[in-house]
């Protein structure tokens, strides 16, 4: 028998440009796999299983049309044991396998995994990058060790100079400054005419049945005849184009902006396709640089700085922050919240707009923008004192995007504080005027967004002040929040107390709010 070299790509390792396939080897074997250790490990959203699986079959077929030999696991078939070591075993003794190579996982979960490969197979295996992201684990691990925080605009600038994105000889930022995050607070104007990239489908009924078959359980809505996620790189890059063209002039305008009338408005919608490799986030920064040099007075730097950040900043800066506080960062509850999830987070039935809305069109499309997720689910969340395991589990589910090094990180960290302050320097929390300021939402609300007490009265406003009252102790050292717990402090005793009893009577009946 030929001997063989397995090379394992995971389900989230979708990068044709990654050297594996730069040539074609015969003793190569690429093996893919559908397994329910991935499928079950949470309740995804039903779209978020079928654009991996199908994101999955498609970039297989590409592989074998360039020659490659692939052995693909469909998560019907007989063979399939569902689990990836289970399936190398099988591999291994049905061929002549001399070795295993796999590309370091972005899970914690999957690294711990693969780690015991070699002694569980008896095979030696070797671990490879997996060429996608701007820095390495080793230099983050650098960069992280040791330090309670390091702050995302150091770290963020760090970048800048290093892959010389928006900044001059002299290494300074182009524009004089380094963030332009001032300029990117707008409200959606009154009759302003969204005109943003459209939703391209595709049929993917075929993986869909192939899920139900399986019985795999998920949450969330679906019509898989009109499937609109992109899930090859020729999609992606069709997507990235039409990004640049209709929505990067205005993305960072409206970045923070929410509206009952439009899903994504001027966002990307590529954190999918960015987070299974499909496409790089250097070619996207290149890219987006490119529409800026090419065209200055059509894009201004608010919007070009603004975009690059999310990905050269934070994307990395969360993946750093997951390697160096892993695995312990998975049980931290800096506010020892205990409260469990009211069921309508499932179910979007909740008489505030603002969180059903959220909450329905994350159902509806596995999607919901930074603003949503941070400052509406994550802020309620927060206010009401959930369990940042449930919070993980809910955000870990529901979103197209969601892989656990940077969902975590924004979810514990950066939306909860249940970090203590490692991803950010206080808790992203608000009452209803922010949210007003921000969104049409309250306009058609049941709740009124004026009122702190009494019938009618806006939620998050009385849990707002409960939130400093009951944590005290634990903001009255953050400088951020100093003001806000002086003004709490110094309210009269009676008003104190109204605020608190209308938060208790809130939290009391949370699952009817
Ligand atoms: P755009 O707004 O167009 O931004 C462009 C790109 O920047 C994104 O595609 C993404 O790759 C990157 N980006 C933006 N913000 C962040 C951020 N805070 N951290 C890391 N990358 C960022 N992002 C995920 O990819 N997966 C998650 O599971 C995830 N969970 C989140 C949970 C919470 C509570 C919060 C507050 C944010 C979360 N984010 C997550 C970050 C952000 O909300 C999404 O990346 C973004 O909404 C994806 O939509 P988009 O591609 O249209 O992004
Ligand atoms: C999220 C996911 C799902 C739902 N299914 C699979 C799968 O069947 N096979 C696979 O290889 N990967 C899947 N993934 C992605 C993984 O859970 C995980 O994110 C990566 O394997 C490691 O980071
Ligand atoms: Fe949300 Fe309160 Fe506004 Fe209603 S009034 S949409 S609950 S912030």
């Amino acid at each position: 028998m030929a001997r063989k070299v397995i090379k394992l790509i995971l389900g989230d390792q979708l990068n044709e440009n990654h050297p594996w396939f730069d040539h074609v080897e015969q003793d190569v074997l690429f093996v893919l796999m559908e397994v329910r250790s991935e499928t079950d490990y949470v309740k995804h959203h039903i779209q978020k299983v079928v654009a991996i699986f199908d994101a999955m079959r498609r970039f297989a077929d590409q592989l074998k049309k360039k020659g490659h030999q692939v052995k693909y696991f469909k998560i019907n078939d007989p063979d399939n044991q569902q689990s990836f070591e289970k399936n190398l075993d099988a591999l291994t003794k049905q061929h002549n396998v001399q070795e295993i190579h796999y590309q370091l996982p972005d899970e914690y979960r999957v690294d711990e995994g693969l780690k015991s490969l070699s002694k569980n197979l008896g095979l030696p295996v070797f671990v490879s990058d997996s060429h996608h992201f701007l820095t390495s684990r080793e230099e983050l691990r650098n960069l992280f060790e040791g330090k309670k925080t390091f702050l995302m605009e150091t770290f963020y600038r760090k970048m800048r100079v290093k892959h010389q994105v928006l900044v001059d000889s002299a290494n300074q930022p182009i524009g004089g400054k380094w963030n332009f995050d001032q300029d990117n607070r707008k409200k959606v104007p009154k009759n302003h005419q969204i005109l943003t990239t459209q939703l391209k489908t595709k049929d993917c009924s075929e993986v869909h049945n192939d899920i139900l078959k399986a019985e795999i359980q998920t949450i969330g809505n679906i019509n898989p005849t009109q499937f609109h996620w992109t899930t090859t790189r020729t999609e992606a890059i069709e997507l990235l184009e039409e990004f640049v063209e209709k929505a990067l002039p205005l993305f960072g305008t409206l970045q923070d902006a929410m509206t009952e009338k439009h899903w994504y408005l001027y966002h990307s919608r590529l954190s999918f396709a960015m987070n299974v490799k499909l496409i790089s986030p250097l070619e996207v920064i290149r890219r987006v640089e490119k529409a800026y040099s090419e065209e200055p007075e059509r894009y201004e730097l608010n919007q070009i700085e603004g975009f690059i950040r999310q990905i050269l900043g934070w994307r990395e800066y969360m993946r750093g922050i997951y390697w160096a506080k892993m695995p312990d960062y998975a049980s931290m509850n800096f506010f020892n919240h205990e409260r469990s999830l009211p069921n309508w987070f499932w179910t979007g039935e909740t008489k505030m707009n603002c969180l059903k809305h959220a909450i329905d069109q994350s159902l509806d499309y596995a999607y919901a923008h930074h603003i949503q997720r941070l400052m509406i689910t994550g802020n309620f969340a927060l206010l009401a004192g959930i369990h940042p395991d449930e919070v993980d589990q809910w955000y870990l589910g529901i979103y197209i995007d969601a892989f656990e090094w940077v969902e975590i990180t924004n979810t514990r960290g950066m939306s909860q504080f249940a970090d203590g302050g490692i991803v950010g320097s206080k808790p992203y929390l608000s009452s209803a005027s922010y949210i007003d300021k921000m969104s049409d939402y309250c306009q058609n609300c049941g709740y009124k967004k004026e009122l702190k007490i009494g019938e009618g009265a806006c939620p998050f406003n009385s849990l707002y002040w409960n939130f400093f009252d009951a944590h005290q102790e634990k903001l009255k050292s953050n400088p951020r929040l100093g003001m806000m717990l002086n003004l709490w402090n110094k309210m009269k005793p009676e008003q104190k107390t109204e605020l608190l009893e209308q938060a208790a009577y809130y939290l009391d009946k949370i699952e009817t709010l």
